[in-house]
This record gives structure tokens, C-alpha cells and sequence, in this order.
């Protein structure tokens, strides 16, 4: 029976503007009438002519409103003249995976739903994401148009009566005003799976971690803290590389992931790092909600500061067969710290920094500028895919420990004896009054990026004394095509090299967070708690910010 397309009456709501990644809101403002389909019908326009006949792959982090956004994103699919749509089963899909699945087949892009690491649930967040051709995260001026888009909106599309079932593997034809439409409902692992068996040696992994003859296991803890990374965990971990059912942690995804944040830092994936702290486990690892982050912890709970994570991984990908004499170059957002660029400085190996957000890497991996890159915001990943890629950075540190046959706390040691350690630390205030926060802002602006700033010092407690170098709300100018991405975050750097950045969040769904990230570097091996080490710059920032004053808060929401 064929169905017929609907046009719906419709009216622009406001801030439909996808932020750092996607837009993420309340659940109740994506409920509303029409909400969902305004944005969605934004983002399909702005396909342009592409989208007739064309595949688009859809899926999420298995959050509350997932199942009913895939449907409806089906059925205007179906009216806006998309060939076919290819959703993972109970419309489940990480971030990477959907990367793959767009590389993989060519498509014109994905629709992702998640709100990533914000909590989920019928009264917490929920977000829509829109990857191009390229299996990226659309750029800016493709979020921008989608945003334009949403401003003008009169009408949507959409086969209100066609009846799919998301909840079968399997293809289901339909006609729609005698067009031929196909939804195609896959297992969301099985494509994901197959490129890490291209990327890494499963034979040697699996050794590591059975152990052979009579060298022990290598024990792993992995916590998919309830998100969408349960099922590729348990069949990458357990199925392939043969750990036991017991070293793998909350790999059922939860609509309200447990009501917990799924977030993996030290404040919320707490119950990994006690775990790791009592037990005896060689390495553990959480992800976030959606599956492109990643946290690393080795044994007694050492931490793993994603920025180091990144240095080291690129001073070892040779550790990775596939990897070995293909590095071309490395790429970090400005406020991860410069441990990178040491690595890239003694190996000749160019390091571009740019803003925060991952769409900002796509297109130097695209023009084969750049091989591995990563965010101090637990970010890490390389150009198999245009996404973060929690997963990834796991069988990347295995395969690193497994080559080095040394704990992870041994291989940073050596490798800040050998480079230097650049001490790092970031402050999160969460959910600020807006209002406040940008007054705070203006007045720093005000401040530090007028001419007798420069060359100010200022006094640590133990004596040593910071004189500013710079300061500068950074700007990037894209070395592929020129864009120009302005205000991207302050930074004020001193004459030794330590510096702190300020800018807000672009991921929340209400008020404001600030973020402040601190960094110094040594160059000779002191192995101090960051926090102690940092403390006075800290304090440094936080009077130039006037932050407690502002924002009345006295401490964080979160340290890393
Ligand atoms: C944060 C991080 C940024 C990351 C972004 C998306 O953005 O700082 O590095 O790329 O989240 O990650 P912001 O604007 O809140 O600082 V995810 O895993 O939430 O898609
Ligand atoms: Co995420």
C-alpha cells in the first residue's frame, strides 16, 4: 500500500543552534509539538539536492526519546525523498560506529542522537547531531545554515502512517507516493568491529590478556557506566579477546544510563577508579554515553590525563602494525596541553592545534594532514574515523602496553623523563547563571587583552614568579580551506610557558559552565600531584576571572 507524504503547518522556535556538538536540551523541549521535527527538518534541507535517493544512517546512545526520535527521523526521511535509511537495532548506535558506518558505505551523511556525556532520562538531556559525507561532525558553516534554516521554517515532511520496526534486524520496503523507500535495521556492532580487527592485532591482544603458558593475564576493568558502548565492549572484550564476563561493567545501555552521569572522569566514573584502587587490575578504562570518550586508569588507580594519553600514544603508534611509517602529522584543541607537541618537536612530526570540538580535525584528516589527534577532554582518536573513539583508544593502549610488556604508570614515567612533564588540570563550573558569566567575561576581556596586561606579574606561593607572554581570545584559521573560527577561548600564557584558558561550555543544555584549564610545564622529572603543583596558578586565574566573586561558587562542579 503506498503512504502519502504530509507537509505540517509549523512555526520557528527559538535557539535551535547546535553548540560544541549537536544540540543538546531537556527532554521535555525536544517533546514538544513540532520541536524535534523543526531541527530535523532543518538538517535535511540543508542537504540540498544530495538527498534524493541518498542513504543516511541513523542511531544513538540508547537514551530516553532515542526510539521515538528514530522513528520520526525515519518517517521524514521517507517524505524529504531519502532512498533508504540504515538505523542500528533498537536504535541503538555509538558516535564512532556511526562514523564508520558513513565511511564505510559512502553515505551522505548520519543523524546522532545523543546529549553524549550529559545525564539521560525522562528528565534530563537529550540531542540530535548531524555528521557529513565524510563521517565527521558537520562544520561550522553547515551547523550554521541548519540554524538559519530553523530561524525561517514554515512546514516539515513527513509519511505520518508508515510503520517501522526498529526492534528487527532485517530490510523492510515501503512505497511512498509510488517511490520505493527501504529502512534497513542492522546490528550496530558488526560494522565497528570488523575495521579494529583491520586496525589492531586481535591474536596479540587476546594473548595479553588471556595470558599464554606461564605468563599471567594482563587484567582489564571496563566500565560502560550503562551507555551505548555495553554491547561492543562485550563482544570486542569478552567474545574476541577472551577476558572474563567479570572485567567488563555496566554493558547493558540504560535509557536514564542508572541515573548517573555518563561521563568518565574521576568525579563520575568514581566507582571505576575504587575498583581499580582495591583490585588488581592492570588497566582500566570507562566511556561515555554516546562512546567517543575515553578515560584510562592503570593499575592502584594511576591516572591517565588524556593530553599525556594522546602525547603518548602518538610518540608509540609504531606499537600499531597498521599505524607504523603512516604518521603524517598530529593535531590537539587549544586547551589540551602542549605534551603533543614535545613528541612532535623531537620527531620532526607537525602538530596543528585548533579549537575545541572534534569537527575542527575532520578536515586535516581528510587532506591526510594529520594521523592522530585528541581533546584533554577525554577525547582521543585517529583518521579511521572522522569521530573521538573511546573503544579505539583502549586497544591503542593495549597494544602500546602490550609491545612495551611495562605497566602504564612505568611507560609515562619514562616518558616524562625523557620529554619533560607538562602538569595539567582542569576546572569545570557547571550550570552557572548565564547573566553573571558573561559579565564575568567581559570584564576579564576588558582586562587582559588591553596592552599594559602584558608583561604583568604575578607571585606564586612558593616564590616563583609568572609575567604574562600573551593574551588572546584564540582565533583559527583553517590551513585546508581558510574558514576562519574567531573567540574561541582565552588564553593567557607567561613568559616560562605555563598558561590557563578560559572559556564557557558549548555542550550544556541550561545556564552556563565555566571552564579553566591550568598548565605547566617541567622539564625534570618531579612526580607531584598536579593539584599541588598547579595550585597557585590556579588561584592566579581564578582572581584575574574574579570567578568566586561572579559566580558564588567557592569550588568546582569538577576537577580533572
Ligand atoms: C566538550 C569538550 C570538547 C568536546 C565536546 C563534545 O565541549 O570540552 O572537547 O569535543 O564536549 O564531546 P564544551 O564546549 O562543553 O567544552 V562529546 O563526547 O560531549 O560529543
Ligand atoms: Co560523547
Amino acid at each position: 500500500m503506498s503512504q502519502e507524504v504530509v507537509s505540517v503547518k509549523t512555526e520557528p522556535f527559538d535557539g535551535q543552534k547546535p553548540g560544541t556538538s549537536g544540540l543538546r536540551k531537556n527532554v521535555s523541549v525536544f517533546q514538544q509539538k513540532h520541536y524535534t521535527e523543526n531541527f530535523v527538518q532543518s538538517i535535511l534541507s540543508c542537504i540540498g539536492p544530495r538527498i534524493k535517493d541518498c542513504t543516511l544512517v541513523v542511531g544513538g546512545d540508547g537514551r530516553f526519546f532515542c526510539k521515538p526520535a528514530a522513528e520520526t527521523i525515519i518517517r521524514m526521511c521517507a517524505a524529504n525523498g531519502v532512498g533508504k535509511v540504515i538505523v542500528g537495532k533498537d536504535a541503538i548506535f555509538s558516535t564512532p560506529a556511526i562514523s564508520v558506518v558513513i565511511r564505510k558505505y559512502n553515505l551522505v551523511g548520519g543523524i546522532i542522537l545523543t546529549a553524549s556525556h550529559n545525564p539521560g532520562g525522562p528528565n534530563a538531556d537529550f540531542g540530535i547531531k548531524f555528521n557529513t559525507s565524510n563521517g565527521g561532525p558537520a562544520p561550522d558553516d553547515v551547523t550554521n545554515s541548519i540554524f538559519e534554516f530553523s530561524k525561517s521554517i514554515s512546514e516539515y515532511f513527513i509519511v505520518p502512517g508508515l510503520s517501522v520496526d526498529i526492534s528487527t534486524v532485517g530490510v523492510q520496503n515501503f512505497d511512498v507516493s509510488g517511490r520505493k523507500f527501504v529502512v534497513e535495521v542492522v546490528d550496530p556492532v558488526t560494522d565497528y568491529v570488523a575495521l579494529m580487527k583491520e586496525l589492531f592485532d586481535f591474536d596479540a591482544l587476546k594473548d595479553l590478556i588471556k595470558g599464554n603458558g606461564e605468563k599471567s593475564g594482563f587484567k582489564i576493568l571496563i566500565d560502560s557506566l550503562s551507555g551505548v558502548t555495553g554491547p561492543y565492549v562485550q563482544r570486542i572484550f569478552v567474545d574476541l579477546l577472551g577476558a572474563s564476563p567479570d572485567n567488563v561493567r555496566n554493558v547493558i545501555p540504560l535509557e536514564d544510563f542508572g541515573g548517573k552521569h555518563p561521563d568518565p572522569n574521576l568525579t563520575y566514573a568514581a566507582d571505576l577508579v575504587n575498583a581499580m584502587k582495591e583490585g588488581d587490575y592492570n588497566l582500566g578504562a570507562a566511556f561515555d554515553g554516546d562512546g567517543d570518550r575515553n578515560m584510562i586508569l592503570g593499575s592502584k588507580g594511576f591516572f591517565v590525563n588524556p593530553s599525556d594519553s594522546l602525547a603518548v600514544l602518538a610518540d608509540n603508534l609504531e606499537c600499531i602494525p597498521s599505524y607504523k611509517n603512516k604518521v603524517t602529522g598530529y593535531a590537539r584543541s587549544m586547551p589540551t596541553s602542549a605534551a603533543l607537541d614535545r613528541v612532535g618537536e623531537s620527531r620532526k612530526i607537525k602538530v596543528y592545534e585548533t579549537p575545541t570540538g572534534w569537527k575542527y580535525f575532520g578536515n586535516l584528516m581528510d587532506a591526510e594532514k594529520i594521523t592522530i589527534c585528541g581533546e584533554e577532554s577525554f577525547g582521543t582518536g585517529s583518521n579511521h574515523i572522522r569521530e573521538k573513539d573511546g573503544i579505539w583508544a583502549v586497544l591503542a593502549w593495549l597494544s602500546v602496553v602490550s609491545s612495551h610488556q611495562s605497566s602504564l604508570e612505568d611507560i609515562f614515567k619514562k616518558h616524562w623523563e625523557k620529554y619533560g612533564r607538562n602538569y595539567f588540570t582542569r576546572y569545570d563550573y557547571e550550570n552557572c547563571d548565564a547573566d553573571k558569566c558573561r559579565q564575568m567575561l567581559e570584564e576579564f576581556e576588558s582586562k587582559v587583552l588591553s596592552s599594559s596586561f602584558i608583561g604583568k606579574k604575578y607571585q606564586s606561593s612558593s616564590g616563583k614568579t609568572y609575567v604574562v607572554k600573551l593574551a588572546d581570545n584564540f582565533n583559527y584559521a583553517d590551513p585546508v580551506d581558510g574558514s576562519i573560527a574567531s573567540k574561541q577561548g582565552f588564553r593567557i600564557i607567561f613568559e616560562d610557558g605555563s598558561r590557563y584558558v578560559v572559556r564557557l561550555s558549548g555542550t550544556g543544555s541550561s545556564g552556563a559552565t565555566v571552564r579553566v584549564y591550568v598548565e605547566s610545564y617541567e622539564s625534570s622529572q618531579i612526580l607531584e600531584d598536579p593539584q599541588v603543583m598547579l595550585g597557585s596558578l590556579v588561584n592566579i586565574a581564578l582572581e584575574t576571572l574574579r570567578l568566586r566573586e561572579y559566580t558564588g561558587r567557592e569550588e568546582p562542579t569538577v576537577i580533572t
